[in-house]
């Protein structure tokens, strides 16, 4: 018998070997391309509020394949979603703002073109944005209607040949630095999607100042003053929340994978700081209390990354549920709080300073717990998905 593999402590299950080789070698590249481009700055982004070079750091990413990466033609990279997940967990570790700017323009816009747009909305807007060219935002949220979008009221209305849209979205991600908006708006015919170029007359997309997570990442309101655009600005091939939604079912299967690799980079600094720190005369990692912080953490962590897998493997095989994406989410999302919260504590003082990732991914998860379906709407789902009881409306 050969003998058994030497213990990892960054993989303690051995889930690389459930890898191929292109797989490490996708990882790899994000990992080193977040280390090189990301790690030497984000404290800084962070502390200023700001994500500068956002469009050269959109063009880079466009050059790794990370925009659309699972999509196929157009410039996408037509990866499995194995891949895509694990390109989300390296740009998660280093900061939930570059994910979310890959989410948002991969995920939403990039994909609700590409699963419901026409041939011509296709050809123009999906290679530019697979390249970085063109970054894109997905309106849905607005002031008055985030968990509940089938109350929105942006409205379009047909006038002649064109349509014309009126309304404010809030929360949009992307927005006052994207070429193309996807928003949904009630229609006569129920709720639609629409691309809206930016540089259309009535548009602006102010930005959203004063946030406290989310701090690398550009969030915006997008307001619709009597936007003019022609007949065929609408995704001709869905109507109903069921377009959103869908869309919505691939951006949270990233942040399933996301979220743990912000839980990754703060369980290493933790475990990083433990061996070092000295206290009572020896490294706080030899203390019993905080072995059971790390080997708790530890556990989380490594489940989070298996479920993540495991629901890559059924996307790839067509068979992941729109309430298995929920699970996913509701419970890494979850547990990488609590990994951030407990990898604070084992820094002592230091856990609350930008000098080390750990509050700022605990402050960035904040937003991931409430964007892309708040945790207690994925409990609903799963609620009713196990009860047949819908307990959204009381
Ligand atoms: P309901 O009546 O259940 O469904 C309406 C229609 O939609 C279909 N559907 C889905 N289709 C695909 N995937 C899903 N996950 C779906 N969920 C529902 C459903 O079959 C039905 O279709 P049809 O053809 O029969 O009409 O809808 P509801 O009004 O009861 O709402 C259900 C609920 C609450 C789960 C849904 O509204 C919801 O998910 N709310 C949360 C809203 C949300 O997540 N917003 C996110 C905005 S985008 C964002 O946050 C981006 S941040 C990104 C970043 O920066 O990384
Ligand atoms: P509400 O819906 O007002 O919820 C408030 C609280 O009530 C929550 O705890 C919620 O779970 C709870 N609640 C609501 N209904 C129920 C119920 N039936 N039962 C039990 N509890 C309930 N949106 C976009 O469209 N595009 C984007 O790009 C985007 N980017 C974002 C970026 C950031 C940084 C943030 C913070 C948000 C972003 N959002 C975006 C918006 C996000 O999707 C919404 O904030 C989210 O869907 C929740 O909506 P809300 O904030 O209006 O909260």
């Amino acid at each position: 018998m050969s003998p058994l593999p030497a213990f990892d402590a960054s993989d303690p299950l051995g889930i690389d070997d459930l890898l191929g080789d292109e797989d490490r070698a996708v990882r790899d590249t994000v990992r080193s391309w977040a280390a090189d481009r990301v790690l030497p700055h984000i404290a800084e982004w962070y502390e200023n509020g700001e994500l500068p070079g956002i469009r050269e750091l959109a063009r880079e990413l466009g050059s790794l394949g990370a925009l659309g990466m699972p999509l196929t033609g157009y410039g996408c990279a037509g990866a499995s979603a194995v891949q895509y997940g694990l390109a989300c967990l390296e740009l998660e570790a280093a900061d939930s703002g570059i994910r979310s700017l890959v989410s948002v323009q991969g995920s939403l816009a990039m994909y609700a073109i590409h699963r419901f747009g026409s041939e011509e909305q296709r050809q123009r807007w999906l290679p530019a944005m697979a390249a970085g060219e063109v970054i894109g935002c997905f309106g849905l949220t607005e002031p008055d209607h985030g968990s509940d979008p089938a109350g929105m009221r942006t409205r379009a209305r047909r006038d002649g040949g064109d349509w014309v849209l009126t309304g404010r979205k809030m929360w949009i991600t992307n927005g006052s630095v994207a070429g193309v908006a996807v928003v949904w708006a009630r229609t006569d015919e129920g709720v639609r999607g629409f691309v809206v170029p930016t540089d259309a007359p009535g548009f602006s997309a102010p930005e959203i100042k004063h946030k406290w997570s989310l701090r690398a990442s550009v969030t915006s309101e997008l307001v619709l003053d009597e936007v003019r655009l022609p007949a065929d600005a609408v995704l001709p091939e869905v109507s109903g929340l069921r377009g959103p939604l869908s869309c919505l079912n691939h951006a949270r299967y990233g942040i399933v994978w996301g979220a743990m690799g912000a839980a990754r980079s703060c369980f290493e600094s933790a475990l990083g700081y433990a061996k070092e720190r000295e206290q009572f005369g020896r490294p706080v990692a030899g203390f019993q209390l905080t072995q059971a912080k790390l080997a708790d953490m530890a556990v989380e962590l490594h489940k989070g990354i298996l479920l993540a897998h495991h629901l890559g493997r059924r996307m790839d095989a067509g068979r992941l549920r729109p309430e298995q994406v929920s699970f996913g989410k509701l419970n890494n999302v979850r547990e990488a709080m609590e990994i951030c919260r407990t990898a604070r504590t084992v820094l002592g003082a230091n856990g609350i300073s930008l000098e080390y990732p750990v509050m700022r991914h605990a402050t960035n998860l904040e937003s991931v717990l409430t964007y892309e379906g708040t945790v207690e709407m994925h409990q609903l789902v799963l609620g009713k998905a196990l009860t047949g009881l819908d307990a959204f409306r009381g």
